[in-house]
């Protein structure tokens, strides 16, 4: 298959384009480099060294003698460019992670609302827009979240996006339907996954685009088969505040002997899935795609889940960490129960990489190799869902005064 991967130089992108070309499809990589862009801007950097996409992609060639294509291009400001792309390349089949991904990020100031609803909205509605106006009929493949449907279940399992509910008709009798699992976002960036799935539902019943929308749970885990044959194929390792998710962020303070720093009483309860199992999740839903005209197809792309405490007191135990028990700086339950269907994926052959020390020594492994380039004032999770949430988050949980907060 001819692959367009939007996002393709990012945390997940970056892996899926190589683990897709392995198996023999033609890579192309469209991206603004806004991931880059914001490292910069928090002045903050990969844990792993990573090379530009010029030189990843090279590499690759160097190493299999495949070619991945890099393609400069902003699906949120270049429609047009982004259309004639698409007009010129047809591809059999669009990967869309072209979006702002972090819950902090997305909840940092009134400036970086904006940017993550105008970029993650107005992507995603360019492309769905191409796609109808050029009569493209590619299988459009969405990174969406487990947050769209909040954490908190009613003792009942989360199903995979559609909830089957009974109506009342004015006529008193009782109509069935399934209906999107009613949204629960808890930070913008969540808000503009749920807005995404009314954009997904509305092109493919107007206009029959053939859309998979993923719902995954927080990676963790850093290397892929594909990302271990270089050093210069390394995928990107965020751990700061922003960018860091909670999983890796533990494994890498473990390694650098910083208290682990779980927010509030750590009974937040989420899904997880390791990112070689999230490649291969895109891989299993690129091969099977929706027929023209059914609904979005929705699977749940997680394999198990976890308590933050119980992460937490299983790192400490292994590697001997002190555990932090900060002010929480989102605005979330405090302790949640999560039952999530995950039937689809694993009726379609995923056999789960489940959270065994081995892989977590590995990423400690990984953590410590490159702990030399760890900020650790950068560690501290900054950015707080409310003002008043604000003022209560002022110490690091190594007792220095953080500068955010006034
Ligand atoms: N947490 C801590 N300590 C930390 C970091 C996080 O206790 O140092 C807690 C958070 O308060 C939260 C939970 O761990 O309760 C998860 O936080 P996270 O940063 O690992 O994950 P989240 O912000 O939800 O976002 C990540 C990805 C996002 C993806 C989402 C899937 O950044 O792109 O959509 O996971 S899910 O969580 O299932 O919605």
């Amino acid at each position: 298959m001819k692959i367009a991967v939007m996002g393709g130089d990012g945390f997940i992108g970056w892996p899926t384009s190589l683990h897709l070309s392995d198996a023999g499809h033609e890579i192309h990589i469209l991206d603004n480099l806004s991931r880059r862009w914001i490292d910069t801007e928090l002045g903050v950097q990969s844990l792993t060294p990573m090379d530009s996409i010029q030189e990843r992609t090279r590499i690759w060639h160097a190493e299999t003698g495949r070619r991945i294509h890099f393609h400069l291009i902003d699906l949120a400001k270049d429609y047009e460019l982004l259309k004639s792309w698409l007009a010129e390349n047809r591809p059999d089949a669009i990967i869309h992670f072209a979006e702002q991904r972090a819950a902090p990020y997305s909840m940092k100031s009134d400036r970086h609302k904006n940017y993550t609803v105008n970029n993650n909205v107005s992507a995603t509605h360019n492309l769905l827009n191409a796609l109808t106006e050029l009569n493209l009929d590619a299988h459009l493949v969405h990174l969406g979240t487990m947050g769209v449907y909040g954490y908190s279940t009613v003792g009942a399992a989360i199903p995979e996006g559609y909830l089957p509910v009974g109506i009342e008709t004015a006529d008193g009798r009782s109509v069935s339907q399934e209906i999107l699992y009613p949204a629960n976002p808890g930070s913008i960036y969540h808000m503009t996954k749920c807005l995404d799935q009314l954009l997904f539902q509305f092109y493919a019943k107007n206009d029959g685009l053939r859309i998979t929308d993923l719902h995954q749970g927080i990676v963790w885990g850093t290397h892929t088969e594909q990302t271990r044959r270089h050093a210069q194929l390394i995928n990107r390792f965020d751990y700061d505040g922003d960018y860091g998710t909670v999983l890796n962020r533990f494994l890498i303070q473990a390694a650098i002997g910083y208290p682990l720093t779980v927010h509030g009483t750590g009974g937040q309860t989420r899904a997880f899935i390791h990112i070689q199992d999230s490649v291969r999740c895109i891989e299993i839903a690129l091969n099977n795609p929706p027929v023209r005209g059914a609904r979005v197809e929705i699977f749940n792309q997680m394999t198990e889940t976890h308590r933050v405490r119980d992460l937490a007191e299983m790192i400490a135990k292994i590697s001997g960490a002190d555990v932090a028990w900060l002010p929480n700086p989102r605005k979330e339950a405090a302790e949640n129960e999560l039952i999530v269907r995950n039937d689809k994926f694993l009726e379609l052959g995923l056999e789960p990489t489940t959270l065994e020390s081995g892989l977590l020594a590995e990423i400690v492994d990984v953590a410590k190799k490159f702990s030399y380039r760890v900020d650790r004032s950068r560690v501290p999770a900054v950015s707080a869902w409310t003002k008043d949430i604000a003022q209560t988050i002022n110490r690091d949980p190594e007792g220095k005064r953080l500068k955010s907060v006034s």
